[in-house]
């Protein structure tokens, strides 16, 4: 591999960043809220300052820090391993949901991934096909049960080596990303390879704040998924394995009880589970 072939924090930081630039966000935020959300930042800041008497070197060093997240392109990642939850669960909460759980997008979603049949295998590489299989099914329903039509399931993970396409050099641009179209019931049936625990990139400035920390950067296993269906509510959520390394302590606090599956060998002797995703009514 040659060096710019490397996949490094900067270069997955730098394209999460681009990824996300690529769309102008905005808020309706008040002036009044944005003050008071203001005047509570600063006031934790300077709460933190003071509780522990923190010094003109460590400011410094945090000064320089934020510098170098920026210049790594890796906003992205810090934010959504250290922040993301909080919001999802202030979300899920105020909302009163009573349907599957969510959990955090992350910096790797993108959208308007190739579609794919209800009943289909996620586009992968040879290399791919050397990792264990799963084959994870379900149905998409209301919160009654009764199956939605028109649902899509978008699927999106990491290869055995923990990378993602599009994020790391020289994998095809949708290797395990698809949108899957589920039948008239809101069935699907995808085969895909299962997931291995996955290391945040630690070779950059998230990795530094991770060590001073004395931390780890490890995620467990997980599919990302977003599911939607005409009418309801749009869920971003994550799928975990039982008994998986680092389930009991994801650096991204991201794992939630109801996500948790347990495939079992199928007659064929392949890994295999169902999960239903309920969807609640749109606002
Ligand atoms: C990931 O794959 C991920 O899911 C999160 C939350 C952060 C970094 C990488
Ligand atoms: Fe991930």
């Amino acid at each position: 591999m040659t060096t710019t072939e490397n996949p490094t924090a900067h270069a997955s930081g730098n394209a999460a960043t681009d990824k996300f630039k690529s769309e102008r966000v905005s808020s309706d935020t008040s002036v009044e809220r944005a003050a008071a959300i203001y005047k509570d930042v600063l006031g934790a800041f300077a709460e933190i300052i003071h509780k522990h008497q923190v010094t003109y070197d460590e400011y410094r060093v945090l000064k320089q820090w934020m510098i170098d997240v920026g210049e790594y392109g890796e906003w992205p990642l810090w934010l959504d391993v250290f922040v993301e939850h909080e919001i999802e669960e202030v979300h899920y909460n105020r909302k009163h949901f009573s349907g599957t759980k969510g959990s955090i997008e992350g910096p790797y979603y993108v959208p308007d991934s190739p579609k794919l049949p209800a009943k289909c295998t996620m586009p992968m590489r040879e290399q791919d096909k050397a990792a264990e299989a799963l084959i994870f099914k379900g149905q998409v329903t209301d919160l009654e049960g009764k199956g939605l039509q028109g649902a899509t399931v978008e699927l999106w993970h990491a290869d055995k080596e923990g990378y993602y396409s599009q994020f790391a050099p020289g994998i095809p641009e949708w290797n395990l990303r698809g949108t899957i179209e589920c039948d008239d019931e809101g069935n699907f049936e995808i085969t895909t390879l299962k997931p291995a625990p996955y290391k945040i990139p630690a070779d950059g400035p998230t990795g530094w704040f991770i060590d001073s920390y004395g931390g780890h950067p490890w995620r467990p296993a997980h599919l990302h998924l977003m599911v939607k269906a005409p009418g309801k509510r749009a869920i971003t959520t994550q799928l975990y394995f039982q008994g998986g390394e680092w389930v009991e302590d994801d650096v991204a606090t991201a794992t939630k009880p109801e996500l948790i599956l347990d495939p079992q060998p199928n007659a064929d002797g392949v890994d295999e589970v169902t999960y239903n995703f309920a969807l609640d009514p749109e606002a």
